[in-house]
Parts: structure tokens; C-alpha cells; sequence
């Protein structure tokens, strides 16, 4: 880990994109590579999901374009991000973050990240609490309303206009909330797995991210917030799924989450019914233009009779 951060300042590192503005480097590739080798030296028999490739049962990584989904219901699978936060890896950003989970039956049991940068490892096992470094049980924030709370929110790889637009009414709604008052402050980290650990650490109140870039983003940091007394639901509230493919988050107390989820919900109701009544309106404007040259041609040809 140490070299890592040494990595971090190299000024040659090479970058991909794995489409647009995703990027991913060969430090990425390589620590997921050491991680995942050092983990099936140990536990031959289980599976392994990382975020830039994953592990087939001859020993070799794949690229992360070979098909694969959440293995059976009984095989361990070990959760890998190498690096959450790479576009804060390639700018020396020290927001980035080392994270592994284990699931069994689809529940995490296990979690470990850690913070190279800030030297910080947090940890938390099923029934067994969550710590960081060598310091007391962890335990989320007791904010119980936004106005008290400092959120932090992602806008990650992607930039669809419309997509792009409701993350901004979501944000802009909970800063201008009436009742009981704006939000006190909002942050957007670039990693979702330090915004779970400073969750769980309760230096975050909550985090909220539509788009989450997949479940090695959340597994590990999932468990730390629950054995901090925390929760981690999706976007209706309803509990968090380990399931392939982009996803929804928002974690915190309960109280705090379940508000968020009141007023993600009501904003992305009012911006899709502002949205069905723009096409409403554009479509009865063509029925009347419609309407209009259909009567003109009406009028014409009745002139053109007339005057025959
Ligand atoms: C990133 C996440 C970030 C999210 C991005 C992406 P990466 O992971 O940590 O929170 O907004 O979509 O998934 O690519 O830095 O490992």
C-alpha cells in the first residue's frame, strides 16, 4: 500500500478510459491482480468479484468484458475494488480508497477498506462491530434531519443531459428545503467507498448516489455502516442488494435515510410530471398546428369550388 501512494505521484502512470470520462490504470489492474492472488493462495474454493476483471477458476484473471454474474447461492465471493476513486488516483486527489468485501449467501459479512492516503483501515464483521485503525467501535452520525447534516453525493462517470439534470434538482431541492431548513453542507468525494467508511465513522451524515458504479463500490463499505448502527438501502428505501450493473445508494442513520428517500422521491416525481406534461404539451401543439392546416386546406379548397 505503501507503494500505492508512491504510484499516486508518479507522473508516467498510464490511464484508460473505459468509456468516457471512466478511467482505469495499470495500478488498478495490478493491485486488483495482488489482491485477488493473495486471496485465492488462501481460499482456493471461493469466488471472486473485481472491478476491472474477475477471476476464473483456472487461476488466470479475465478482462472485464468476459460475462460473468454473482456466482451460486453457496460459493464466498470475495468483492474487490482495487482502486475506488481512480479519477482522484490519476489527479493525486487523496480521496481514494483500497476495498474488499466477502458475501456469503448474497450478504456481506465481511468488510475492510482503506485509506492509503490518510492511513486509514476500517474493518467490520457480521455481529463483531466496525473500527478503525486500532481506535473505538464505530458509530454513525445521530443526525436526524438535513438541516443538522453534511451529505456527501457522487455525479459519477456518466453525462446524459437528462440524467445530469435531475441529479442537480435532486441537489438543488435539498439545499433550498424550507422545512426544516437547507442542508448544512453537501460534498461529492469521488469514491464511494471513502463516503461509506466516513459514514460509518459518522464524519459523514449520509451519502446518496444514483449510479453507483457497481457492487464493489458498496459491498465492503455496506457492512462498516451497518455494524456502526447504520443502514444502506436503494432508492425506494428498500434494502441493498448485491446485483450486477450500476446502482442506487443512500446511506446513514435510519431516520436521516429515510427522509432522503421522501425527498429524492418527491423531487423525481415533480421533475416526471414536468417532464409528461412537456410532452403533453408538445404533442397537443402538433394536434393543433395539425388541426389548423387541415382547416386552412379545408378553406382553400372550399374558395377553389366556389370560385370554379
Ligand atoms: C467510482 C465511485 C464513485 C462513483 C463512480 C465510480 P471508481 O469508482 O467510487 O463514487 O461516483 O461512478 O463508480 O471508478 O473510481 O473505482
Amino acid at each position: 500500500m505503501a507503494s500505492l501512494r508512491a504510484r499516486q505521484s508518479r507522473p508516467c502512470l498510464a490511464v484508460e478510459s473505459k468509456g468516457g470520462v471512466d478511467l482505469v490504470t495499470e495500478v488498478d489492474r495490478l493491485c486488483e491482480k495482488e489482491i485477488t492472488q493473495a486471496l485465492h493462495a488462501e481460499y482456493p474454493t471461493h469466488a471472486f468479484i473485481g472491478e476491472e476483471s474477475t477471476f476464473l477458476s483456472t487461476g488466470e484473471l479475465s478482462s472485464s468484458s468476459a460475462p460473468f454474474g454473482l456466482p451460486g447461492e453457496s460459493a464466498p465471493t470475495w468483492i474487490i475494488d482495487p482502486i475506488d476513486g481512480t479519477t482522484n488516483f490519476v489527479h493525486g486527489h487523496p480521496f481514494i480508497a483500497v476495498a474488499i468485501g466477502l458475501s456469503i449467501h448474497q450478504d456481506v459479512v465481511l468488510g475492510v477498506i482503506y485509506l492509503p492516503v490518510l492511513n486509514e483501515m476500517y474493518r467490520a464483521w457480521r455481529g463483531g462491530g466496525a473500527r478503525c485503525n486500532d481506535g473505538p467501535l464505530l458509530k454513525v452520525s445521530g443526525a436526524q434531519s438535513i438541516h443538522d447534516a453534511l451529505l456527501v453525493n457522487n455525479i459519477g462517470s456518466c453525462r446524459e443531459e437528462e440524467f445530469l439534470q435531475l441529479s442537480f434538482h435532486r441537489l438543488y431541492a435539498l439545499m433550498t428545503a424550507k422545512l426544516p431548513g437547507p442542508l448544512q453542507g453537501l460534498r461529492m468525494s469521488g469514491s464511494a467507498c471513502v463516503n461509506l467508511a466516513l459514514v460509518a465513522g459518522g464524519r459523514l451524515d449520509a451519502y446518496v448516489e444514483d449510479g453507483v458504479g457497481g457492487v464493489w463500490d458498496v459491498a465492503a463499505g455496506k457492512i462498516l455502516v451497518e455494524e456502526a448502527g447504520g443502514v444502506v438501502v436503494g432508492w425506494e428505501g428498500e434494502p441493498w442488494v448485491l446485483r450486477m450493473g450500476r446502482g442506487r445508494v443512500i446511506a446513514g442513520n435510519a431516520a436521516l435515510v429515510s427522509d432522503l428517500v421522501a425527498r429524492m422521491r418527491d423531487v423525481d416525481g415533480r421533475v416526471w410530471r414536468r417532464k409528461r406534461l412537456r410532452v403533453a404539451l408538445k404533442v397537443g401543439m402538433i394536434a393543433l398546428m395539425g388541426m389548423g392546416l387541415l382547416a386552412m386546406r379545408r378553406r382553400r379548397e372550399g374558395a377553389t369550388r366556389r370560385s370554379g
